[in-house]
């Protein structure tokens, strides 16, 4: 068995999980945020047979597009001056973050 950690954007999550449903995936969504854009986004926990990781990450694919985001100046004004930013940037914020994880045990009571 495997756990499956996609981060997403926000603007697939909904549709992420719709198609998860359809597909009869069990995922959790946990609403998460990126440490660089201190942006929201989606993060779905997936658990699956090792047989089911290709479809999953097939309908991820199918669901998630990359994007280009601005990131705005942030103030250093009452924040941590290590992250200021001075000038807007374009960052490539991508279709999905995902990770495979091996499953030792999994019980449900
Ligand atoms: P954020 O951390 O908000 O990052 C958003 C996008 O900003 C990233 O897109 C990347 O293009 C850029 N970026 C991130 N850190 C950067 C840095 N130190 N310098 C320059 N540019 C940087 P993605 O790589 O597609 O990541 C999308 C989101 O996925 C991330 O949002 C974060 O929430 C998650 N993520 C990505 N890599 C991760 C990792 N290794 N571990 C945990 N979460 C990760």
């Amino acid at each position: 068995m495997k756990m499956i950690i996609a981060v997403v954007q926000d603007k697939d999550g909904t549709k992420l999980a719709d198609a998860l449903v359809k597909n009869e995936f069990r995922a959790t969504k946990l609403a998460s945020t990126g440490g660089f854009l201190k942006a929201g986004n989606t993060t779905f926990m997936i658990g699956v047979s090792d047989d089911q990781v290709e479809r999953v990450m097939d309908i991820i694919k199918e669901n998630c597009k990359s994007r280009n985001q601005l990131v705005a100046p942030v103030s250093p004004m009452g924040g941590n001056a290590d992250a200021y930013v001075p000038y807007p940037v374009e960052v490539a914020v991508g279709g999905a973050t995902v990770f495979v994880l091996p499953i030792e045990t999994f019980q449900q009571f």
